[in-house]
């Protein structure tokens, strides 16, 4: 059987975020690196999404081309995913010309067979712009939830999707003039026709998981309904219509294609360019599609009812679609710039430490969230201290005492908790690979952390520090155990901790044969060089981090004057400043306003020194209630503006009495 996994091609308009990794790209790469450690024929191929409106919205906004903008992005987009550990087999994208040939044969073949049409019908026109409106270049009130700024597609406050003349008072998103509706034509797929197809193939599909099967439910339910697949565009794939002139094919309609001319991009580099039909035209290839719940509608029903349309290729096996991992409590935005970006993450992290964080908390079947408090904890109390603890104390321990030699046992003289231990491990590739075939990332990296866990505890109980003396045999067995265990793990977290299986298999000097031969414990002989796996994340980097972290300002409710004017804002000088005990960040003020003295606590600490601080005229926020920060007493609030490279308070522009209001 021949397996084919794809990720949701990003489109080439920003950075990567937490948000994409966890939900298409982490998943996908784990299940492949599994795979080829089966020694399955399988491929992974991606690319970058370089069509659409989102291309051109960022590029009007960045005063770029679109050929700027994805070329930009599509070059950092590849070199944040290299430095993640993904392994794409290929990674292409869809502004190349085999990709616009495909995509155009695709659509030719499908309007030959009168499952593409033209309608005429009315569409959003700006006459400032002198364009047709794509309907992402329609904003509006929404008319479900009543939020401005919801687009022509979709509401993104309340999530309802939507048509463009839905939108209470639409404009246009360049220039802000309304637009008027005028008479266009368009070209639909037929998706009407497939609903019985979609439905008994659907009904196929007991495994899936209940999201993704609910949602596509839903859909059919209702009735599907043919959607025009066309565009005023002029950055795109073109209509190969000739009265289709200007026109481009939708995103939507081009995209998935892309997973098709990857595949044949991969087969041309290998110099076989028929290799990809073995995978794309063979009924038993399994097609794997990973994908965020956003994109389930298109992977799970237009597309396969593109491939129906066409013939000749498989339909998707499986689209375990994840649903969403927001940030801090709030969503990730791209638009609003609430994110946390691979590219900045790589910087002072390790691949490693994230890759184990989002598939602890992996948004498997509802949304989670990630704080940088959890990430920190689940470093140090979990990867530092119960995997890197167990590897490093084991392969001390064998270094110091025997000479880094491990020690040989005879089978027969393993004990009843010897016994135990191994057959675990054992177990555990076929238990944990069936986990990873069913999708469950989560459920299969805490399988491994428990053995992990467990062999602590074994380590604990035979206590070789004490049997190396009273006992040399039991000792020996002991790390002849241990020593399986390390070799046994450095191959189970590879596909989730590829570069901490790598820096221990080579430790270790174990070349692995692949994830089945470890459940005959392979034997390791040697132990070479080592070093400390996980060094541990401090409070301080973590608050840098938080601190980054840009706060939706913009989604605040709006407020009136007359609530303004409940927040009494002072001028207040301070006296004199000195740091709270035990904390790197907080001072203790004291500022004077008019005829009274205030004890203000700040987090301003490493920005500023007391003596920077002393004199200055700040704007304090004096009616703010009292509270107790770290035991000390603060009866106010500076007023400061936070970005990434720290703190800095607001001051006056000239000298003022101290307790003079502001407005
Ligand atoms: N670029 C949408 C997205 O990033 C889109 C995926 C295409 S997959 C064929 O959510
Ligand atoms: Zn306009």
């Amino acid at each position: 059987m021949k397996i084919l996994v794809t990720s949701a091609l990003p489109y080439a308009n920003g950075e990567i975020h937490l948000g994409h990794l966890a939900g298409a790209y982490l998943p996908a790469d784990i299940y492949m690196r599994y795979q080829r450690l089966k020694g399955r024929d399988a491929i992974y191929v991606c690319g970058t999404d370089e069509h659409g409106v989102p291309i051109t919205i960022s590029a009007d906004k960045q005063h770029k081309t679109p050929r700027e903008i994805v070329d930009k992005y599509y070059t950092s987009i590849t070199d944040s995913f290299e430095g993640f550990g993904m392994t794409f087999d290929n990674f292409s994208r869809t502004s190349l010309p085999c990709h616009h040939r495909l995509a155009q044969d695709f659509f030719t073949r499908i309007y030959e067979k009168d499952l593409i049409y033209p309608r005429d019908i009315e569409q959003f026109f700006c006459g400032r712009c002198r364009r047709f409106l794509p309907d992402r270049y329609v904003i509006g009130k929404c008319p479900k939830c009543g939020s401005e700024g919801a687009r022509g597609d979709q509401c993104e406050a309340c999530g309802h999707w939507l048509e463009p003349f839905e939108l209470i008072e639409a404009r246009c998103l360049v220039c802000g003039e309304a637009p008027r509706r005028t008479q266009t034509r368009h070209w639909y797929f037929k998706l009407s026709a497939f609903q019985e197809g979609l439905s008994s193939w659907i009904a196929g599909k007991k495994g899936w998981r209940d999201t993704v099967l609910t949602f596509v439910q839903g859909w059919l339910r209702e009735g599907l309904e043919d959607r025009p697949i066309t565009r005023d565009l002029s950055w795109g794939v073109p209509v190969p219509l000739a009265e289709a002139n200007g026109k481009v094919l939708y995103v939507w309609f081009d995209a998935p294609i892309g997973y098709i001319s990857s595949t044949i991009e991969w087969a041309e580099k290998q110099g076989k360019p028929d290799r990809w039909k073995e995978y794309w035209c063979d009924k038993d290839t399994k097609l794997v599609h990973f994908i965020g719940k956003d994109n389930i509608v298109f992977h799970a029903l237009i597309w396969p009812a593109m491939l129906m349309a066409y013939g000749d290729y498989v339909l998707p096996s499986e689209i375990p679609a994840n649903q969403f991992l927001n940030l801090a409590g709030g969503k990730f935005s791209t638009s609003k710039d609430y994110a946390i970006w691979l590219p900045d993450y790589l910087k002072g992290f390790k691949p490693d430490s994230l890759r184990y964080a989002l598939t602890r908390n992996a948004p498997e079947a509802r949304d989670t969230d990630f704080t940088w408090r959890d990430f920190q904890a689940w470093h140090n109390n979990e990867l530092a201290d119960i995997l890197g603890n167990f590897i490093n104390r084991t392969l001390t321990f064998i270094k110091r005492y025997y000479n880094s030699r491990v020690p040989e046992v005879a089978s027969a003289s393993y004990g009843a908790r010897d016994n135990e231990m191994l057959a675990s491990l054992r177990n555990a590739p076929a238990a944990i690979g069936a986990r990873i075939e069913g999708f469950e990332f989560k459920g299969a990296l805490q399988d491994i952390m428990s053995i992990a866990q467990e062999a602590n505890r074994y380590f604990d109980h035979e206590e070789p520090w004490s049997t190396r003396m009273k006992d040399p045999a039991a000792c020996a067995r002991a790390m002849n155990v241990c020593a399986h265990i390390v070799a046994v793990l450095a191959v189970l977290i590879e596909p989730f901790l590829p570069f901490t299986a790598k820096r221990i298999q080579k430790m270790i000097g174990l070349v692995p044969g692949g994830w089945d031969d470890i459940a005959r414990l392979p034997r390791i002989a040697e132990i070479g060089e080592t070093s400390i796996l996980f060094e541990k994340i401090g409070d301080d980097v973590i608050e840098l981090q938080e601190g980054k972290l840009k706060k939706e300002t913009t989604d605040k409710e709006t407020i009136d004057l007359e609530y303004f004017s409940k927040i009494a804002l002072l001028t207040g000088r301070i006296l004199s400043a000195e740091r709270i005990e035990g904390s790197k960040n907080l001072m203790k003020c004291q500022v004077e306003t008019r005829d009274r003295k205030k004890q203000i606590v700040a987090g301003i600490g490493k920005d500023y020194t007391p003596e920077q601080l002393v004199g200055k005229v700040v704007i304090i926020v004096d009616n703010l209630q009292p509270a107790k920060i770290r035991g000390v007493l603060s009866e106010a609030m500076l007023l400061a503006a936070v970005d990434e490279r720290g703190v800095v308070l607001v001051t006056a522009d000239r000298p003022v009495t101290s307790g003079t209001p502001v407005r």
